[in-house]
């Protein structure tokens, strides 16, 4: 009887958990260790997309990414979906050339994590490359100009709904 109320209890809280991300019209937020993310099916340029993770969601913003478990765990998600397109994540240098930070707190990428592509970020167009995306290649990063039309990622904390 003991294993029998130890499964339900199990059971019970399994059913809490997955229901805690958004659904409905966004309804491709998952979670990941207390973290909901939304994988957009739009494009939008940076600006636009940080715009529509506001508003995605109370508390959501433009992802940022802050250790390799989570960057591999995004990567993975990413690759489950077959879009082939990169994707946007939330960091910027469009304040300080050449100094990245998280849109969200403002806190240096040099500070948290950070997993380039070989070679990036490089400025290397005329159109100044300010924002940063992830390549579904490899999951690396890569910096870009803000106006080119992509997909993006949302993140969202998961007591903060
Ligand atoms: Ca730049
Ligand atoms: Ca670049």
């Amino acid at each position: 009887m003991l294993n029998c109320s130890i499964l339900f209890l199990v059971l019970i809280l399994y059913c809490v958990e997955g229901s805690r991300c958004p659904d409905g019209e966004f309804d491709k937020w998952k979670e990941f260790r207390g973290f909901c993310y939304h994988f957009s099916e739009r494009s939008a340029t940076w600006r636009r997309a940080k715009e529509a993770c506001t508003r995605a969601a109370e508390g959501s913003y433009i992802a940022d990414i802050l250790s390799e478990e989570e960057n591999n765990w995004i990567f993975e998600r990413l690759n489950t979906y077959h879009y082939y397109e990169d994707y946007y994540i939330g960091a910027t240098d469009r304040e300080w050339e050449g100094h990245f930070v998280w849109e969200n707190s403002g806190e240096s990428l040099d500070d948290t994590y950070t997993n380039w592509n070989e070679g990036e970020p490089n400025q290397h167009l005329d159109t100044p490359e300010n924002c940063a995306e992830m390549k579904i290649s490899n999951g690396k990063w890569n910096d870009i100009p803000c106006d080119i039309v992509m997909r993006y990622v949302c993140k969202l904390p998961v007591y903060e709904k």
